[in-house]
């Protein structure tokens, strides 16, 4: 099974989305093995878009992601990266489908609710960065079986 981060940002915090953006992943049948709610510093939101640093967005990005409190998930799932980036939809709320995430509840190029990682690498590395390896759960729940065929030993 793969692991993925996202990050609900600050705007979805403010706008009280929590538990709708957390039940799609829910309904998904994808498993939230770590979450916390936080800051984010300057300096950790610095290193987490360190891909972004020199473009014009970068400053105000970085305002953005520290400017309020944010809900932080490790998930786990089979391609969970894949299908946590096909849940969020393009990054510019305009663009976004309209039943992903973005697409349901962001309208804006900067402001659109949530960040999902986009390899197994970089979900493997925005974990590390965020979680101490005792903050992330191993345990199953008991529908596992009707999400996954696990008749033979390994989910499918
Ligand atoms: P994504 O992986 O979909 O989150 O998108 P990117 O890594 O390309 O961008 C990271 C964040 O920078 C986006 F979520 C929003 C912000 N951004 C801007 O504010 N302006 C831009 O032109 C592009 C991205």
């Amino acid at each position: 099974m793969q692991h993925a981060l996202v990050i609900l940002k600050p705007d979805a915090i403010q706008r009280k989305l929590i538990g709708k953006i957390i039940s799609r992943f829910e309904e998904k049948g994808i498993l939230i093995v770590g979450m916390k709610m936080t800051y984010i510093s300057k300096e950790l939101a610095q290193e987490n878009y360190a891909v972004h640093e020199g473009k014009d967005f970068y400053d105000p990005l970085i305002r953005y992601i520290t400017s309020g409190p944010v809900v932080i998930m490790a998930l786990k799932g089979v391609n969970v990266v894949k299908v946590g980036r096909k849940l969020l939809g393009a990054t510019f709320g305009h663009d976004a489908e309209p039943g992903t995430i973005r697409g349901d509840y962001a309208i804006s190029n900067r402001y659109n609710i949530i960040h999902c990682s986009d390899s197994p690498e970089s979900a493997e590395k925005e974990i590390n960065l965020f979680f101490r390896k005792e903050e992330l759960l191993d345990y199953d729940t008991i529908d596992l079986k009707w999400i996954y065929d696990t008749s033979e030993g390994k989910s499918v």
